[in-house]
């Protein structure tokens, strides 16, 4: 199953014979607007990069189970279990949406998967950090999905079809799990002094780590220019952080809640605000896989594959079965 064999399909030529003419009439079509679609012509660097993207968006769906699903049987009533049950059923729906769509570049969901369980492909570094209190699950929806709406509207444009129309749902979903988790730190923050010093809490741990979501600094980032070149990114990291603070900084207001950042301060010249600079090092430490949680994370996620390979046996053996009736 999952469309094996799929990783020797390449959909473009080695790097070294493609022409100038196919580039630049490849540039064209994104200059354009055009959609590349599945089975266009493009730069073996452009699937390349889209692969990478798009697997470790998927990867960071799928991880980013772990830290709420560590809530599910704690959530204080049922109404909020089943939400965030939801909430967590929506995250793997789309780490499904998105491996089809990266599928759709010629590698196989075997070769993604067995990608992030060695360790060699990435996952967003938010995920590494422990949900602590039920306020963390009121910060993730907030603060994590509401730093994802901000980084994934802009992909709902992206240049490559596929990538494009799965985010379109995806965001719709995020929306309401940025929501969600806002609507948990407004009763929070409207309960009692112990519960406010919860959500004040849980802000503290997570506003450095959601801002880190947007990637490195500009001046650090290495696939940015020719990704917004091609469309695939239409902002740059530090613009879609800047976004993010601007709107979350008066969300916490209306909580009542204090920014962790003594420099944070709104500059009415600029319409944006000021902060104090990110912990780049942490960031680093953190997707060079030794942030608090990571080895927790992959053990946990090597267990459940390992626990659910009787399914992929039981699917494949229904599907040849299948084959075989039909040929
Ligand atoms: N964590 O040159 P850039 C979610 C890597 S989904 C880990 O700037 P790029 C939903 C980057 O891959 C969250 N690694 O790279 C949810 C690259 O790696 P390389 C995930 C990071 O691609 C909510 C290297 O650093 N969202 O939250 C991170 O142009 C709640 C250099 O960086 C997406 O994936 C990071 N934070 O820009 C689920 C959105 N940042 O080359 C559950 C799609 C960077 O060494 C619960 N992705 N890296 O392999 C993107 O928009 C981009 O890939 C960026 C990075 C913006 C993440």
């Amino acid at each position: 199953m999952y469309t094996q064999g799929l990783d020797q399909a390449g959909k473009s030529d080695p790097a070294g014979a493609e022409t100038k003419a196919q580039l630049d009439a490849f540039q064209a079509r994104v200059d354009a607007e055009e959609k590349i679609e599945a089975k266009d012509w493009m730069p073996e660097a452009y699937r390349r990069t889209l692969i990478r993207q798009i697997s470790q968006h998927a990867h960071s769906e799928i991880i980013g189970m772990q830290p709420e699903g560590n809530w599910l049987t704690r959530a204080p009533t049922l109404k909020r279990k089943a939400i965030l049950l939801a909430k967590v059923q929506d995250e793997a729906g789309h780490g499904l949406y998105l491996y089809g769509a990266a599928e759709t570049l010629g590698i196989s969901r075997d070769r993604m998967v067995a990608d992030l369980l060695s360790g060699k492909a990435k996952y967003s570094s938010i995920f590494n950090y422990p949900t602590l209190t039920w306020a963390d699950i009121g910060a993730i929806g907030w603060l994590v999905d509401g730093a994802a709406i901000m980084n994934q509207i802009p992909l709902c444009r992206c240049s490559y079809g596929p990538y494009s129309r799965a985010m379109v749902r995806i965001c719709k979903e995020e929306s309401f799990h940025q929501r969600q988790g806002y609507e948990i730190m407004l009763t929070l923050c409207r309960g009692t002094d112990e519960q406010k010093a919860m959500a004040q809490d849980a802000l503290n741990r997570f506003w450095w780590p959601s801002l880190m979501m947007f990637g490195p600094s500009d001046a650090a980032s290495k696939h940015s220019a020719q990704s917004m070149a091609w469309k695939i990114k239409r902002f740059s990291n530090d613009e879609l952080r800047q976004k993010f603070i601007d709107v979350t900084v008066p969300q916490a207001e209306y909580l009542g809640l204090k920014v962790p950042d003594d420099k944070l301060r709104f500059d009415e010249e600029t319409g944006h605000y000021e902060h104090s600079d990110i912990d780049w090092q942490e960031f680093f430490d953190v997707i060079a896989g030794n942030g608090p949680c990571n080895e927790q994370r992959m053990a946990k996620r090597r267990k459940a594959h390992d626990d659910g390979a009787w399914v992929r046996e039981a699917a494949r053996a229904h599907a040849a079965k299948r084959a075989k009736a039909a040929a």
